[in-house]
C-alpha cells in the first residue's frame, strides 16, 4: 500500500513482499534478524502462515493506531506514533550513538546475500513466442516505459493488479491508487477519475481486469461528459483470472464460474458508446503505438482492450496458509527457478 513512499529505483528498495511479492523481498524479510515495520499491519498476504513468518526477527512495530501493535505479531518494541516523528527520533538516537563511539555492524555479507537472491530469482516471465497470445506482463512493461513522469496508476483487483504492482516502478507517494486489503473489484475506473480530477496535470492510467471493468465501466460516461481524460488499459484475459489461477493450482482445474468470453461485451464498442476512444490490441507489435496514441489524447477518456493470454499466472506465489519459505517461482522459467 505504501508503494512510492520510498522510490522503487533506490538501491535499497527490494520491491513488494507478500503472496505475490518478488523472491528477494519475501525471503529477506523471512531471514531478517530485525524488522522495523512502519505503519504496516502484518496482514496475511504479507506474513503467509503467521507462526512461520520471519522466525529469527526481532520486531520494532510503529503505528499511529495502537490497536495494530501486537494484533498479529507481538512486537519486541511497539511504538504508537506518527511515522515521520518516530523515524526522526530513531535516526537521532542512532546518530548520537555513532557520535558516542558506537560502531555499526558490517552489513556487507547480508547485502551480498540479497544480491545473490536478486541474481538467482529476478522478477521475470516466459517471453511470448511468435503467434502466442499477448503477455500481460509485457503490456505492463510497455505501459510503464511509455508513461510520462509522475503518472498515477489505479487498478482493480486480481491478476492485473498484482502484475501492475510487480512491474510498475513507483517513484513518488500517491502515484499508486489501490483498494489494497479491501479488494473491491470495480475500483479502478472511479479511482482513476477521482485521481484525474484531483491532479489534472498528471497522466492517469487505470489498469483494469475485464471482470472488474464490467462492474463500474459506466462511470466513464461521467468522465466523457465532464471531459476527464483518464486512460484505461483492460487486461482482457476472458476470465476472472485470479480465481481461475486458484482453481487451476489448488482445486485440480475444476473451473467454475470464471469464464467471461473475450468478445462479450465488445469493449471497444462499449467504450465508444460511452463517448471514449476505444482501441483493441492483440499482438505485441501493436502495444507501444497504441499506448503512445492513448497518451496523446487529452480531450476524452481512452479505453484499450488488450487481449491477453488466459493461461498466464501470477508468480511468485506463496500459497494461502503456507509459509513464506514455500514461495513458488514461475515453473515456466525452468528447473532452477522452482523451489
Ligand atoms: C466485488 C468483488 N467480487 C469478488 C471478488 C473476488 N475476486 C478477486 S479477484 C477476482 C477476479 C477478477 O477478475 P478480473 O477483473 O478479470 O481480473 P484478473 O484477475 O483476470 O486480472 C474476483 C472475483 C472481489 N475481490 N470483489
Ligand atoms: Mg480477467
Amino acid at each position: 500500500m505504501a508503494r512510492g513512499a520510498f522510490p522503487d529505483s533506490h538501491r535499497l528498495a527490494l520491491g513488494m513482499p507478500g503472496m505475490h511479492g518478488n523472491y528477494t523481498a519475501v525471503t529477506s524479510m523471512q531471514r531478517s534478524d530485525l524488522l522495523i515495520a512502519l505503519g504496516s499491519r502484518f496482514d496475511d498476504r504479507v506474513t503467509g502462515k503467521i507462526p512461520a513468518f520471519a522466525p529469527e526477527a526481532k520486531v520494532i512495530h510503529v503505528d499511529i493506531d495502537p490497536a495494530e501493535l501486537g494484533k498479529v505479531r507481538r512486537p519486541d518494541v511497539g511504538i504508537a506514533g506518527d511515522c515521520r516523528l518516530v523515524i526522526e527520533a530513531l535516526v537521532a538516537v542512532l546518530r548520537d550513538r555513532l557520535a558516542g563511539g558506537a560502531t555499526s555492524p558490517d552489513r556487507g555479507p547480508w547485502k551480498q546475500t540479497i544480491s545473490g537472491w536478486q541474481e538467482l530469482h529476478p522478477l521475470s516471465y516466459a517471453p511470448s513466442q511468435p503467434g502466442d497470445a499477448l503477455k500481460p506482463q509485457f503490456v505492463l512493461e510497455q505501459l510503464r516505459d511509455n508513461a510520462p513522469e509522475d503518472t498515477i496508476v489505479a487498478s482493480g483487483v486480481g491478476q492485473h493488479q498484482m502484475w501492475t504492482s510487480q512491474y510498475w516502478r513507483f517513484e513518488k507517494p500517491y502515484t499508486w491508487v489501490n483498494s489494497g486489503g479491501l479488494g473491491t473489484m470495480g475500483f479502478a475506473v472511479p479511482a482513476a477519475i477521482g485521481a484525474k480530477v484531483g491532479r489534472p496535470d498528471a497522466t492517469v492510467w487505470a489498469v483494469d481486469g475485464d471482470g472488474c471493468f464490467q462492474m463500474t465501466a459506466q462511470e466513464l460516461v461521467t468522465a466523457a461528459a465532464e471531459r476527464i481524460p483518464v486512460k484505461i488499459a483492460i487486461l482482457n484475459n476472458a476470465y476472472l483470472g485470479m480465481v481461475r489461477q486458484w482453481q487451476e493450482m489448488f482445486y485440480e482445474e475444476r473451473y467454475s464460474e470464471v469464464y467471461l468470453s473475450p468478445d462479450l461485451p465488445d469493449y471497444k464498442l462499449w467504450a465508444e458508446a460511452m463517448g471514449c476512444v476505444g482501441m483493441r490490441v492483440e499482438s505485441p507489435e501493436e502495444v507501444a503505438s497504441a499506448i503512445q496514441k492513448a497518451n496523446e489524447i487529452d480531450d476524452r477518456p481512452v479505453v484499450i482492450d488488450f487481449r491477453t493470454d488466459s493461461n498466464e499466472k501470477v508468480f511468485p506465489m506463496v500459497p494461502a496458509g503456507k509459509s513464506n519459505d514455500d514461495i513458488i517461482t514461475d515453473p515456466a522459467l525452468g528447473e532452477g527457478f522452482v523451489q
